[in-house]
């Protein structure tokens, strides 16, 4: 494809830094068509893992010692620099999370304690489980109802719909930037302001945006946005909340424990100031510092031409599938983006995953944690490759081959 080749940002030299695409499974070159589940990490915060375990480690916030005061100063300054990339107000608006999952659980909890009976919330019919699943056990706790935009065929949420089911009763909509499954861009800064006119509050699902877009939370003017480190080339463990602070604020500690109390006694406890009334006990210190580092190695990358890289990427693979007999495309979004999820008729995905996977070819293959997705297309799952700035037209020519020889197997 010649069109990739005058790209300005170099796919070859963005690889040099990823050792683990640098291997051989099963005697083959690994090509690494999992993206979505989790990316492959850089050298840089490779490195930062081994230098933190080995020179830096200690507790945070609570020592007086050299090391405790510098692994301090690192933490903190790895969460400005995440306050930095998304433009938040303040760093106390960046609360470290285990992930997305957490961060959304987090929301549910905290946030939802503040809710009404009768209140609603309203989700899409493309969430990940994790967006769909906290909602259904606060509805229960609380008495409170949740809605689901339909999509069309295509795999794009219908804002009619949308705008009929948002009311005054709407306290909170949680909707995925990008799905993971279909990879439709859905139009969140639009479907946030249609949100605000109800005076309802929008949490963003970012796993999958955070690693293919810049994001800028005050110009989506998002009241949330949760995402995991290591969908952002970072650790596992670690992610993040984005809250407004104001709003934060006025929200209940998630959990009790150190360092989130200003004074405990038996008789009442009073709660430390953002963003640490969000963060009991011992945090994943390494997986924070290692996710600024993370942080630091996106700075050097130009997310434009990211964009455009991954785009070609989505589309070439998308048109060449396309022309393989009897194999379905699943999610033809307008705005669509690092994901082709494709059925392929009489076949089960993970017969398809199981011989890529013997030819070094990493897909996945499932339902992708979106059940009632799969359910609205009448499928069991499908076979998924979700890309990665770091892959090429070559791994999708190769990909191609590999899906054409399974094909011939299954026969
Ligand atoms: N939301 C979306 C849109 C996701 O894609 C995922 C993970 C999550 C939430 C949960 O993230 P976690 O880091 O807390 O687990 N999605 C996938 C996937 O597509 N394949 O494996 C994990």
């Amino acid at each position: 494809m010649s069109a990739l080749q005058n790209l300005p940002f170099n796919v070859r030299e963005i690889r040099e830094q990823f050792p683990a695409l640098r291997q051989q499974v099963y005697g083959k070159n690994l090509i690494y068509f999992d993206n979505g589940a989790t990316s492959q990490k850089p050298q840089l915060v490779l490195d930062a893992i081994n230098h933190y375990y080995s020179k830096e480690n200690a507790n945070i916030h609570r020592g007086v010692h050299y090391l405790s005061q510098r692994a301090t100063t690192e933490y903190e300054a790895a969460r400005t620099r995440i306050q930095k990339r998304l433009n938040a107000k303040s760093s106390n608006e960046i609360i470290f999370t285990k992930g997305t999952t957490d961060g959304i659980n987090l929301v549910a909890s905290s946030f939802g304690n503040m809710l009404q009976a009768g209140d609603e919330i309203i989700i899409s019919a493309m969430e990940h489980h994790s967006n769909i699943v906290p909602w259904q056990m606060l509805c229960e706790r609380k008495g409170l109802f949740l809605r689901v935009i339909p999509i069309n065929f295509e795999g794009e949420i219908l804002q009619d719909e949308y705008e009929k089911l948002l009311s005054k009763k709407t306290k909170l909509v949680a909707i995925t930037h990008i799905s993971n499954t279909l990879g439709t861009v859905n139009p969140i800064k639009e479907m946030i302001a249609k949100a605000h006119n109800v005076g309802a509050k929008f949490l963003v699902d970012g796993a999958q945006s955070i690693q293919h877009m810049s994001i800028d939370v005050r110009d989506l003017n998002c009241d949330f946005f949760v995402f995991s480190g290591h969908k952002v080339f970072g650790p596992t463990g670690i992610g993040v909340l984005y809250g407004k602070e104001d709003l934060l604020d006025q929200m209940p500690p998630y959990q009790g424990g150190g360092d989130m109390i200003a004074k405990v006694t038996f008789e009442r406890t009073t709660y430390n100031e953002l963003p640490y009334k969000f963060e009991a006990g011992t945090p994943h210190i390494a997986g924070g510092i290692c996710l600024g580092k993370a942080f630091e190695y996106i700075e050097s990358i130009d997310f434009k031409a990211v964009e455009v890289h991954e785009r070609a990427l989505a589309d070439y693979a998308s048109q060449v599938l396309e022309t393989f007999e009897g194999l379905t495309i699943i999610g033809d979004a307008k705005n669509k983006t690092s994901v082709v999820s494709f059925s392929l008729k009489d076949l089960h995905p993970f017969d398809i995953g199981t011989l890529l996977d013997k030819q070094g070819i990493a897909v996945r293959t499932g339902h992708h944690c979106t059940q009632p997705l799969m359910d609205f297309y009448k499928i069991p799952g499908t076979v998924r490759a979700s890309f990665a700035f770091y892959n090429t037209i070559e791994e999708i020519d190769a990909f191609v081959i590999a899906l054409e020889r399974s094909l011939n197997m299954l026969k």
